[in-house]
């Protein structure tokens, strides 16, 4: 796990780098609150913290204040290990937001079982996060998580001026599959549905199961034409790749997709988008399946 080390010391952040690593925990450094808000801003921050009170610039206590003001649902765990002590001391780093609080000189052992205990949160924060986000049986993102990417990457396009596509994307006949060969296979289907999406997406598109076997999928800075090339990568995948079986039993499938593009001046919010998709999804599969409809 990483963990952030927040100092204005050299010597103190080299003490806690080695105890860090010989507790098997990953230290990253900032010699400053200010620096530290930056790199927390990057994707797959730290987040467990160790943060020192009196710093130049953004003290421990406001970096509290301002990590716990942030209302991007980032979780942080926070131990302020300072020189201060008292309880005036604790009262005011804890009620700016820090989790934990520690005076140096500090015992080693000490700050082992604290950072223990951080980590047990930090793990337990991202069981939480996995579960409230993540369809468990596909793993991609489930339908409140997909709406509020959708959200955010239509307000991004919006205040860019860049493309945007959406696509829905349903099984054909997929009540035949379960049929046929029954709800656990079905599952596997499902999956083996979502690992072609991820192989034939880019990093940044996003996957969310929407329903049973739809998945809707959002194509951030996407013009019409790149995102029907994409629908075809999918859909030629989807009917050329089956499920194999363990049992070596091959089980094919095929994919009908309603594609739409935002238009700023259309397009209030994701709603009237989806209807598009969505009514070009219903061509689709009215027009014979198997087939892309923008
Ligand atoms: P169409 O081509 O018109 O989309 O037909 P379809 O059979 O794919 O569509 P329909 O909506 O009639 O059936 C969807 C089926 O998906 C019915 C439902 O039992 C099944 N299903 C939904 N969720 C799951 C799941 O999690 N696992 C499995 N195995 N089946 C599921
Ligand atoms: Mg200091
Ligand atoms: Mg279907
Ligand atoms: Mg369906």
């Amino acid at each position: 796990m990483d963990v952030l080390i927040v100092d204005d010391d050299p010597i103190t952040r080299l003490a806690l780098c080695a105890a860090l690593e010989e507790w098997g925990l990953n230290p990253v450094v900032a010699e400053s609150g200010n620096r530290a808000l930056e790199m927390l801003e990057q994707d797959n921050p730290p987040h467990l913290l160790i943060l020192d009170w009196s710093m130049p610039g953004i003290s421990g206590p406001e970096l509290c204040k301002i990590l716990r003001a942030r209302d991007d649902g980032q979780f942080f765990y926070i131990l302020m290990l300072t020189g201060k002590e008292g309880n005036e001391a604790v009262i005011e780093a804890m009620e700016a937001g820090a989790d934990d609080f520690l005076s140096k000189p500090f015992d080693h052992r000490v700050l082992k079982v604290r950072i223990a205990a951080g980590s047990r949160i930090v793990r337990l924060e991202q069981t939480l996060n996995q579960l409230a986000s993540r369809d468990s049986l596909t793993q991609c993102w489930n339908r409140r998580m997909i709406d509020e990417l959708f959200d955010s990457t239509l307000a991004e396009a919006r205040r860019k001026g860049s493309a945007l596509c959406v696509m829905m994307v349903d099984i054909d006949h997929f009540k035949a599959i379960n049929d046929t060969y029954g709800h656990a296979i079905g599952d596997t289907a499902l999956q083996h549905m979502v690992a072609i999406l991820n192989q034939n997406l880019r990093e940044y598109d996003q996957v969310g199961r929407y329903g049973g076997e739809e998945f809707i999928v959002v194509l951030p800075t996407t013009d019409r034409d790149s995102a029907w090339g994409i629908a075809e990568r999918v859909r030629s995948a989807v009917e050329y790749q089956p499920s194999v079986l363990s049992d070596g039993r091959e089980i094919s499938m095929t994919v009908s997709i309603g594609l739409a593009m935002f238009e700023p001046k259309r397009d209030p919010d994701r709603r009237s988008l989806m209807e598009r998709a969505d009514q070009a999804l219903y061509k689709a599969k009215r027009s014979g399946r198997n087939r892309i409809i923008v």
